[in-house]
């Protein structure tokens, strides 16, 4: 399609919805197959959708499928085939230099390939020869800490805890995750503050709540079936608030597709009823102000003889360090705060006054609150404002991070972590009789570094793009090329597999969608959803090749030709996911009966301390944690520049890249465009349409030499001195040395540039 910019006027979902997935089923796959892959998904009998995490109602309608879900699911259950033929066809260096949506939309992959050198081809390998060769290599290195074990955040609970184990049998906690880009501060942050590091509302919570705060999130795009539960939050007339420095078609207005009044008149549900354009990296600010607002007026009433705003029973006995984070906002100055965060005085009383007065609020966040230089801060100035007014463990209350990939939460939860704790040590040893390595691993950014510093000699991916999903391709590119061994578990050919080492494979996985027979048993796996319910996905599909085999074999094969089966009966597990189920269990207290529990409709929830407000912290309480003397990232209170935030348009995941349009931000066709407010385009004598390029600067506010060129601008309803473009196009701009120190994630969203006009 002609590149075009029409603002869109429409509601979320409604019939443009319905349009999208009726086209990509009809360019991706064959309708019978859609129609089964679409009835099937997420029902107790069928698997889980692979879009995102956001939980299902138990007796779930068969229809309850988004447009983005279908979409995930036309994208695996393509009739297309990146076969053998393929890439005898394509050198390496050749498909390097296409578009690297392309290469996904070849089709899904279908046999095991190997890189070979003289022919500078991808050419296939009988599967038990690629596990021999790959165990030599691994066998050869003297210190295990030279292998990275990357996890994306698809795969089920059964490959994640069969791949920890692998590496630690090996020797190594080098896991780098999917996660450390992306939820990584919650689970520090929230770890600190209350002793969980998950979200502590259930979807029932949505039912009683009066408050819903959305920040730093895009339901409309990345989490849509969320839309039906904050539709249904406001028919009740609870209160939603949204703090987003971008406009979202997704947040404001809804037309249910299961609704055919709604569809039958265009006429949506109005979701939000404030919306606060917060300045890209300016939450903090904005959470102090607020904080401020509801102290002050909390010891007004008080001093006027009524009842006080704050639940300070809960404060006085759940909590700690209330003392100091009193003495810090009220030390905060007004000034500095709305300087900061771009809204004013009297915005943050009113966002203030909606909070004081709800009984019970839930607060949901994403990425805009993450992937900051203060991201794991962030998340805790959300749990303080929460833990003001004893907000966590009560119904109809919590905190509700937004969780990216399908399973990334259960990832975590079996034990894909760089640090273990010493119980998961214990545990490990006291079933498999190893002992578990104790030195902490690395996690995403140390990984890279690794690779580039030469540490590291091999990586393993269980699905994924980690070279594109990283920051600052430029540097890293050259450098992973100069591994000695890479392993990539895949559906479908991405850049990462071409940047080819000494020793490279490819391997296709059986996708979610597709049955899974082992031994002539057909087996099931389980994902943990962001509300921490356990439950099974089971593919309905006829698989894309037959040579495919499932995550869960390959790397029991690479497993059992590098360590054989003394430790662990690799050959058992692979056969039969009830045992590995066994085991997590045994390793995992929290999943006594799990064979039997998984198997109910809805599968079961995790117990979470602190929605019991029990608090697992090191004072036992849950603890406000103050940002002192920060408003912002240093390098965004450099005036000088604008913040860039690199976001996901409409059309696609992660790094694959499904369509160029980015329907509810109304652009068509292209992915080369900056965001920018009408403000801070009108103060630099920019118009609607016109080329610009930007530059990254660095931490003293000199430029550096990390551009993008010729970028088109949008002009959008959304703060000034912020801009934003998508990712991953947008990766060079960040380095790997800037990111948030507690957590490690990747600072995506705080990239201070430069614009000038392109000429
Ligand atoms: N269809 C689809 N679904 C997905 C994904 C996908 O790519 N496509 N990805 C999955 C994954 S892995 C993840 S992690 C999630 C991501 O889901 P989201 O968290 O929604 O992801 P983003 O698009 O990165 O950004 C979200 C929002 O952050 C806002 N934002 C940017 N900077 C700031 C800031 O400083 N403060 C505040 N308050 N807001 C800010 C942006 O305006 C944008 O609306 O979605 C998951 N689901
Ligand atoms: N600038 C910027 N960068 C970002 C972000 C951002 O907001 N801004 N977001 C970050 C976030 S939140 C995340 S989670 C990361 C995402 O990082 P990753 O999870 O590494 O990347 P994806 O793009 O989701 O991976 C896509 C590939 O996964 C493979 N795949 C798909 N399904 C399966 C499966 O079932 N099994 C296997 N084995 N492979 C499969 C396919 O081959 C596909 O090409 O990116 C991060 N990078
Ligand atoms: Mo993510």
């Amino acid at each position: 399609m002609t590149p075009k910019i029409k603002p869109y006027t429409g509601a979320a979902a409604g019939w443009g919805a319905v349009r999208a997935v009726v086209n990509s089923i009809r360019h991706e796959m064959n309708v019978q197959h859609g129609l089964i892959a679409l009835f099937h998904m997420n029902k107790v009998d069928g698997f889980d959708c692979p879009g995102c995490a956001w939980p299902d109602p138990k007796h779930t309608s068969s229809f309850d499928v988004c447009e983005n879900g279908a979409k995930a699911v036309s994208w695996e259950a393509t009739e297309k085939r990146a076969d053998a033929e393929f890439f005898k066809t394509h050198t390496v260096d050749e498909l390097l230099g296409w578009e690297p949506r392309l290469l996904e939309q070849s089709g899904r992959l279908t046999t095991p390939l190997k890189y070979d050198p003289s022919a500078d081809k991808y050419l296939p390998i009988e599967w038990e020869m690629a596990f021999a060769e790959i165990a030599q290599k691994l066998q050869s290195f003297d210190d295990p800490n030279v292998v990275e074990f990357y996890t994306s955040g698809r795969a089920s609970n059964e490959a994640a805890f069969l791949y920890q184990l692998f590496a630690r049998v090996y020797g190594t906690n080098n896991f780098p995750d999917c996660s450390n880009m992306c939820h990584e501060p919650t689970s520090i942050g929230l770890m600190e503050s209350i002793g969980v590091g998950k979200g502590t509302v259930k979807l029932e919570d949505f039912e009683h709540c009066d408050l819903v705060i959305c920040i730093g999130h895009n339901p409309g795009t990345n989490h849509p079936r969320m839309l039906t539960s904050l539709r249904e939050v406001a028919l009740r007339g609870a209160k939603i608030i949204a703090i987003n420095p971008m406009q979202e078609v997704g947040l404001t207005n809804f037309i249910s597709p299961q609704n055919p009044y709604e569809m039958l008149t265009d006429k949506g549900t109005p979701l939000v009823n404030d919306y606060y354009h917060v300045r890209v990296g300016g939450d903090i600010a904005l959470m102090k102000g607020v904080m401020r607002c509801l102290i002050e007026l909390h010891e007004k009433t008080l001093s006027q003889g009524r009842e006080g705003i704050l639940d300070i029973e809960f404060v006085q006995n759940h909590t700690n360090g209330y003392r100091e984070l009193r003495t810090d906002v009220l030390n905060t100055d007004w000034q500095h705060i709305v300087e900061s965060c771009g809204l004013s005085e009297e915005d943050i009383q009113r966002l203030a006054a909606s909070y004081a007065s709800s009984q019970s609020t839930i607060i949901c966040y994403g990425m805009g609150i993450t992937q900051h230089e203060h991201g794991t801060r962030n998340v805790q100035q959300l749990v303080n404002l929460l833990l003001l007014k004893g907000n966590i463990g009560k119904k109809g209350a919590g905190i509700c991070p937004l969780r990216g990939h399908s399973n990334v939460q259960g990832d975590r939860t079996v034990g894909i972590t760089e640090k273990p704790s010493s119980e998961l040590l214990h545990n490990l040893n006291k079933r498999f009789g190893f002992i578990p390595p104790s030195q902490f691993g690395h996690s995403a950014i140390e990984s890279m570094k690794a690779i580039c510093n030469g540490k590291s000699k091999a990586l393993i991916c269980l699905g994924g793009n980690f070279a594109a999903a990283m920051p600052d391709y430029a540097v890293t590119y050259p450098k992973l090329k100069e591994l000695e061994l890479t392993v990539h578990l895949a559906t479908k050919l991405n850049t990462s597999h071409l940047l080819v080492s000494k020793n490279s494979y490819v391997f296709p996985v059986l996708g979610r969608t597709e049955k899974d027979l082992q031994k002539g048993t057909y087996q099931f796996v389980s994902v943990e959803d962001s509300m921490s319910v356990v439950h099974s996905s089971c593919g309905v599909l006829t698989p894309a090749s037959e040579d495919l085999k499932s995550e869960c074999e390959i790397i029991a094969g690479i497993a059992k030709a590098t360590l054989g089966q003394e430790k662990v009966n690799w050959d058992e597990l692979k056969s039969n996911y009830d045992k590995i189920r066994d085991h997590i269990e045994e390793v995992f207290p929290d999943f006594s009966n799990y064979n039997e529990r998984v198997r109910k409709p809805g599968g079961f929830t995790l117990t979470n301390s602190a929605a019991e407000r029990r608090w697992s912290t090191a004072s036992g309480r849950a603890n406000f944690v103050v940002a002192s003397n920060l408003l912002e990232d240093p390098m965004i209170a450099n005036k000088k520049g604008i913040v860039l935030a690199t976001v996901r348009s409409h059309d696609q995941y992660n790094t694959t890249i499904y369509g160029m349009d980015d329907r509810y931000r109304g652009v068509y066709g292209q992915r080369d465009v900056l965001f920018l407010s009408k403000e801070t385009a009108r103060s630099m004598s920019i118009n609607e349409g016109e080329r610009v390029n930007i530059i990254a600067l660095e931490s003293d506010g000199t430029r550096s030499d990390r551009r993008m060129n010729k970028l088109k601008v949008v002009i959008y309803k959304m703060a000034d001195k912020t801009a934003a473009t998508y990712f991953p196009e947008s990766n060079h701009m960040l380095t790997l040395d800037h990111f948030d120190e507690k957590s490690g994630i990747p600072a995506y969203k705080s990239i201070p540039v430069e614009i000038e006009i392109f000429d």
